[in-house]
């Protein structure tokens, strides 16, 4: 409880061990290094040996010491294993980030049901898995702090992201019943829903136009921001500590939008 605290203390991740999914690169990668550089161990995966090289390499370069694995987070068998190793080489993990996802910009009657599944499957049901897999060890000793990476899509919906907006809509109530279901074992649930975020994933919204214009998408989007302009990863650092550290300890269920006034604005007028 961070009552009484000292004001470093509150928001100290000192020796807590984090896993934070799909933090190679972008809004994991991120989040992870501001755990890192708040005190704690980090632990993350990705889901292939290349990429997995090169995040190790770049977390050495920060000076951060990470565990990194590769495991598929829709595979509970490797996510029980990726648990299990993380477990023996950092202890039980204290704090989770369901961080992969992906997004699948495709109208809807054109979108495969295959394809609406995978959509669903990494970003919906890869959390329930991660989570059933790490609560059990929160509940063993008494605390534990889970953050789902939700969406403006978890509010919104928009041409071509059926998949992605039902999936972040869904993870939204799976973060609330988290909290429902483990608030009264000490677990607090919450998720960040970032506004637009300049990544991988959102590159093709800004790519530079043959005529050397910028994207449509792009001018859309900072006239939808109050703050004027896209997210950068480092704007979900503090947000993140936040709700990592005993600061949060009595926020539970809770998304916190870090979108820079989308949600709160209609758009410019005419
Ligand atoms: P990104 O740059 O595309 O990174 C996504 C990460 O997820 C990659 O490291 C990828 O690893 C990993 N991943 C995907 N599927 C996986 C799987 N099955 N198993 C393990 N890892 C997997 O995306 P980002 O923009 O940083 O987004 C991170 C999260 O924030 C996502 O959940 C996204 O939906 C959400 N988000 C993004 C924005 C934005 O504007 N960028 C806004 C709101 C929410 P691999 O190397 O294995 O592909
Ligand atoms: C899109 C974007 C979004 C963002 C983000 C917004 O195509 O609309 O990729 O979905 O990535 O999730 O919060």
């Amino acid at each position: 409880m961070a009552t009484g605290m000292s004001f470093e203390n509150m928001f100290s991740l000192k020796g807590r061990v984090a896993l934070v999914t799909g933090a190679a690169y972008g809004i994991g990668f991120a989040i992870a290094r501001a755990f890192a550089k708040a005190g704690a161990k980090i632990a993350f995966n990705c889901r292939g040996r290349k990429h997995l090289d090169q995040a190790l390499k770049d977390y050495r370069d920060e000076g951060i010491d990470a565990k990194g694995y590769i495991a598929d987070v829709t595979d509970e068998e490797q996510v029980k294993k990726l648990v299990a190793d993380i477990e023996r080489d950092l202890g039980t993990i204290d704090i989770l980030v369901n961080n992969a996802g992906i997004i699948k910009r495709i109208p809807m009657t054109e979108m495969s049901v295959a394809e609406f599944r995978q959509v669903i499957d990494i970003d919906l049901n890869a959390p329930f898995i991660v989570s059933k897999a790490v609560i059990p060890g929160m509940i063993r000793q008494g605390h534990g702090k889970i953050i789902n990476i939700c969406s403006m899509m978890s509010e919104l919906g928009r041409e071509t992201v059926s998949a992605y907006a039902a999936a972040k809509g869904g993870l939204k109530m799976l973060t609330r019943n988290i909290c429902a279901e483990y608030g009264g074992a000490n677990i607090q649930c919450n998720g960040i829903g970032p506004g637009y975020i300049a990544t991988p994933q959102t590159a093709p919204l800004r790519e530079i136009q043959p005529d050397g214009s910028r994207h449509p998408f792009d001018k859309f989007i900072i006239s939808k921001t109050p703050a004027a302009r896209w997210g950068t990863p480092e704007d979900l650092e503090g947000p993140a500590i936040f709700l990592a550290s005993d600061a949060s300890d009595f926020v539970n269920g809770h998304i916190l939008y870090v979108d820079g006034g989308i949600l709160a604005y209609i758009g410019k007028q005419p």
